[in-house]
């Protein structure tokens, strides 16, 4: 059969075909249908302000809306604990973080416990996972694994092996990933099994290095300031603590690459690691070579201009949003590559291909870079999934990273071990209806003390309004109508005519606190 007549019936009729397919075979009992092979693609703080698909004021990102194209895109997409380590062990294990135990960066993942590569593998499949890990043991459940150590690196990327060595790859690390997780498809595995392959970038995180090919993508481009880019926190306490400001806390050597031949720049902190990577560090020569000749100008000019205050700000973010841009067109450029190769295999019609991010981020909104918030831009998470056979089309119910392992379970067959909290999605992904679906999502947040001061905090968010509890040293509510200031600019806690909807929502916050089981009801008391 050739690859057209193959993909025809593939697409007419999905899983159904294959099963018929194989019991054409004369002579021979039926062959179970093929299981859905899984590509789950995942990018370390790609805010859905920069793909296409979600908002055009950017940039375009056709490979990345081809998923959403050709599948779903969830409008409503959130993560459980907003900073990486603890969103990828709620995505490995379906639990929230006081359950997985992981709850902040600082935390070593006891990845003894259930996860759903472990499952799949345990059931028939093959398991891969390449890329960013950042949960410190290593990977379990996996037939393949090479993780960056840590957050890794652009340029020139160390990977860990499942034997323990460390090994440099020449390149940069997205194309890196790429390649390695298209030559674990086309040549390590068991073509025998269904795979499950988790592919996940370190790009777009902080320094955004973009890959040499796309230092001068919008190097003209002047891009819109947030509304909210100069907001004073007003009514909203933990806001006015945090250090992730671009005007105040981004740094003009190590964020924005200001590393001068001649040393006469500082800024900041990290001033010496910028000097280092940005210098002979890691870069080959040619890699050190185009560089230079993109960012010496823009040093040689940044010098010149003398630039402060609100000016300064606003190239430091021009200069923020550049980066990041190219390095997302890198980003989804590979992601174009992993859709052609698997088109050209026949391999789409019978794998779920998922993209989204640990969490999402600020792209100078309240003036910020970074994430941790239950502030809209990075509570939500992208969430694009293609599935063979499967609904196309917007999905509007609340899912969060806990749903991802108990949805690849079912799309395995496998039924969902108790112990994970999150529902399987799949349905919704077929386009069925799901009346009892969940109304509203539950998130807590605890890395602090830390880097950019973000105060614990934990909320109850449902499809209008948000409040979130913060304790530790800042004792505060914050209340927001979505469908009134979807910016979150007007702390309404306390004000007259609010307060039926808060004891709704401290009630509903109470109820999820104890249905997940989170110990910190004992400790800080909703009332
Ligand atoms: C690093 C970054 C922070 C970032 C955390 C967590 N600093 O510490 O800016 O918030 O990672 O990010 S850096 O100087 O090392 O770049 S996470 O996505 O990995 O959780
Ligand atoms: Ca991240």
């Amino acid at each position: 059969m050739n690859k057209i007549t193959s993909t025809l019936l593939y697409s007419l009729t999905g899983a159904a075909a294959i099963a018929s397919l194989s019991s054409c075979k004369a002579n021979k009992e039926a062959e179970p249908a093929k299981k859905m092979n899984i590509i789950y693609i995942m990018s370390d703080d790609h805010s859905y302000q920069t793909i296409s698909a979600y908002d055009q004021r950017y940039i375009h990102t056709p490979n990345i809306d081809r998923i959403g194209n050709e599948g779903v895109r969830f409008t409503n997409s959130f993560v459980a604990n907003s900073i990486s380590g603890p969103s990828r062990a709620c995505m490995l294990t379906g639990k929230h973080s006081h359950t997985n135990g992981f709850i902040n960066n600082a935390t070593t993942f006891n990845g003894d416990q259930l996860t759903f590569p472990k499952l799949l593998q345990q059931n028939g499949y093959q398991t891969a996972m390449i890329g960013k890990w950042h949960l410190v043991s290593n990977p379990q459940g996996f037939d393949h694994w090479e993780i960056l150590p840590g957050q890794g690196d652009y340029y020139n990327p160390t990977f860990i092996q499942m034997n323990g060595e460390r090994t440099q790859v020449e390149g940069y690390a997205t194309n890196i990933i790429t390649d390695k997780a298209i030559d674990w498809i086309e040549n390590q595995r068991d073509e025998n099994k269904p795979f499950c392959m988790l592919l996940h970038h370190k790009a777009p995180h902080r320094t955004w290095m973009p890959d040499t090919c796309d230092l001068e993508l919008f190097a003209d481009k002047t891009f819109p300031l947030p509304e909210n880019f100069y907001d004073n926190y007003e009514g909203r306490l933990a806001a006015q603590k945090q250090k992730m400001n671009i005007a105040n806390d981004m740094e003009i050597v190590y964020d924005l690459k200001m590393a001068d031949k001649e040393n006469e720049i500082h800024s900041g902190m990290y001033e010496d690691w910028g000097r280092q990577m940005y210098g002979e560090g890691r870069m080959n020569p040619a890699q050190k070579a185009a560089w230079d000749a993109h960012y010496d100008p823009i040093i040689a000019k940044f010098k010149k201009d003398k630039l402060s205050g609100k000016a300064l700000a606003e190239w430091k973010f021009q200069q923020y949003m550049r980066d990041y841009l190219r390095v997302i067109t890198s980003v989804d450029r590979n992601i174009g590559r992993v859709l052609d190769y698997l088109e050209e295999k026949g391999l789409l019609e019978n794998t779920m291909i998922v993209y989204t991010s640990d969490q999402g981020f600020y792209m100078g909104e309240h003036g910020w870079f970074d994430k941790r918030f239950m502030y809209e831009e990075s509570f939500r998470t992208p969430l694009l999934v293609r599935l063979p056979g499967g609904k196309k089309g917007d999905v509007a119910e609340l899912v969060q990273n806990i749903d991802y392992a108990p949805t690849f379970l079912e799309l395995a067959g496998i039924e969902k071990p108790e112990e994970m909290q999150g529902e399987s999605f799949l349905p919704l992904l077929k386009g069925e209806k799901v009346p009892e679906w969940r109304n509203s999502l539950y998130y807590h947040f605890y890395e602090y003390p830390a880097e950019h001061s973000v105060c614990r905090h934990f909320g109850v968010r449902n499809e209008r309004y948000k409040l979130i509890r913060y304790y530790n040293d800042i004792h505060s509510w914050e209340l927001f109508d979505l469908q009134e200031d979807p910016s979150e600019m007007n702390n309404i806690y306390g004000q007259p005519g609010t307060e039926e909807i808060t004891q709704e929502l401290k009630a509903e916050l109470k109820r999820l606190q104890e249905y997940y089981d989170d110990p910190i009801r004992n400790e800080v008391i909703v009332e």
